[in-house]
């Protein structure tokens, strides 16, 4: 029996990064262009992300923060000793496709972009870390987007699908966890992130999103019979931005638009946990006259390749309202929400919720029950170092502690099953959705600003003490 108030043994203890939030160096050693490449800091960049602009290449006056971001591309020896000096059981981090396939469509893979992960993985299994890997984290190959429009075509399915083979075949035995959309649901809310989609004037923007959405469900279901076919020791997540709706009222109207709100992200996990199309989703695009092409072979394989888990992140609960006049708006997140009064918000705007956290993590598992995976979590928040680089960030411990409490009581109250827990950006990266580097997560402080300038020096913060303690105790540290 596992002490109550302890995590079981063997749970993954880690942190989160993404390749293009870290690695910098995005044109060396054979790497191509990619869709986060070029989403640059500054006033266009809402109406970039969410395809309604095109800026294909580098543009005079803007600040392209993903190019060099941390540089861990030539510091990841020093950034995993670091991990491994926290104790981490797991390390979470994603490939950059295109130093896989420069442009996507070749046939053969970049020995250089190849060797790179083989060694930041052998780095890792040196210290007893397990890589959890994300497949595509928000990024896609420019070459794809201006030959193909991205996910909206159904080649993709090749080019992943070609992609994928590669990677669980070099990696087999090195690389057990694999995630194969991060956020899959942001392709509603931000889709030149999410699958490389820019609209044409006049298109039914619904209609190309859920067609690109079908072709990474049938993509992500074809990478799960792959990766079982290569390894049955295999696992294979799907991955949701999370973060249950409340009605802002009692008043059944609200309840119905929050469930409504909820079903638009949990349509894609019904799909990837289920293995069909949920009947409401079906019934709103006949409404909406949406039609979706897809085979009979698309369902058969979204039928019989289920994921083995159900990954999300989660920062945040939000409220719904089917009151037209209440629009008092939370700020500064992709995802529309009410103000919750019972709520305080982070620096961005984004409301801190840890029982959300409990909530949200039972709605998903009486809706799938499949075992679960907590792949981001944390607090954006501007850090003020002392001369020597040192955080005293007692407001990011006060959150992550609040929120593992919370997931100790899904656990042990609730009876959850859940894989492990890894925080977002353990390590200060590039904010995905505004760009800054001022925004940050991490245990880790690193010296860049938001203009880019910074020598990249490496240092601890408070946080960083506090969770090798929490990991070292398996979380008994926390009362
Ligand atoms: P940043 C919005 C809402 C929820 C999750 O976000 C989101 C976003 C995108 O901004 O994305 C995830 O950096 C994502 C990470 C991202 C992290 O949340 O905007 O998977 O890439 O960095 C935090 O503060």
């Amino acid at each position: 029996m596992t002490e109550r108030g302890q995590f079981p043994e063997g749970f993954l203890w880690g942190g989160a990064t993404a390749a293009n939030q870290c690695e910098g160096a995005y044109n060396l050693d054979g790497r191509g262009l990619a869709n986060v490449d070029v989403v640059p800091i500054g006033p266009d960049r809402e109406a970039i992300i969410t395809g309604q602009k095109k800026m294909f290449s580098f543009e005079e006056g803007y600040f392209y923060p993903a190019k060099e971001a941390i540089d861990m591309y030539h510091h990841y020896k020093e950034d995993i000793a670091l991990f491994a000096e926290m104790g981490f059981k797991t390390y979470r981090l994603s490939i950059a496709w295109t130093r896989i396939f420069p442009k996507g469509d070749e046939a053969e893979p970049n020995e250089a972009g190849l060797a790179f992960y083989e060694d930041l993985f052998k780095e890792c299994h040196k210290y007893g870390i397990e890589p959890l890997v994300t497949i595509t984290h928000f990024d896609c190959p420019m070459h794809l987007i201006r030959e193909y429009g991205g996910w909206r075509n159904r080649h993709m399915l090749d080019f992943y699908v070609n992609l994928c083979r590669t990677l669980f075949t070099r990696y087999k035995g090195l690389v057990k966890y694999w995630l194969t959309f991060n956020e899959i649901n942001m392709i509603l809310h931000a889709p030149f992130l999410g699958a490389g989609i820019c609209f044409e004037e006049g298109e039914n923007q619904e209609q190309v999103k859920y067609q690109a959405a079908h072709h990474e469900l049938v993509a992500s279901a074809m990478a799960t019979k792959i990766a079982h076919e290569i390894d049955p020791e295999n696992k294979v997540g799907c991955m949701l931005a999370a973060g249950q709706y409340y009605p802002n009222t009692a008043h059944p109207r609200d309840y119905w638009v929050a469930m409504e709100e909820d079903r638009k992200s949990y349509f894609f996990i019904d799909v990837q946990a289920r293995g069909k199309y949920p009947n409401y989703a079906k019934k709103q695009w006949e409404r909406k006259g949406i039609e979706i092409e897809m085979t009979a072979e698309d369902l058969d394989l979204l039928k019989n390749y289920t994921v083995d888990f159900v990954s999300f992140s989660y920062y945040a609960s939000r409220v719904a309202t089917g009151d037209p006049e209440v629009r008092d708006l939370t700020a500064g997140n992709v995802f529309t929400s009410i103000k919750n009064p019972y709520l305080k918000s982070s620096e961005w705007g984004w409301q801190i919720d840890p029982l959300g956290l409990r909530i949200t993590l039972n709605a998903i598992w009486d809706r799938y029950q499949k075992p679960m995976f907590i792949v981001e979590n944390g607090l954006g928040a501007m850090d003020t170092p002392d001369e020597n680089g040192y955080v005293a960030d007692d407001y990011r411990i006060a959150y992550l502690e609040a929120h593992i409490q919370a997931m100790r009581d899904a656990i042990y109250q609730d009876g959850v099953d859940l894989l492990g827990y890894t925080t977002w950006g353990c390590i200060d990266l590039v904010s995905a959705g505004t760009g800054e580097m001022n925004k940050r997560y991490g245990f880790i402080y690193v010296d860049r600003d938001n203009d880019g300038h910074g020598s990249l020096k490496r240092s601890k913060k408070k946080s960083f003490y506090w969770y090798k303690d929490v990991i070292a105790s398996n979380s008994a540290s926390i009362k």
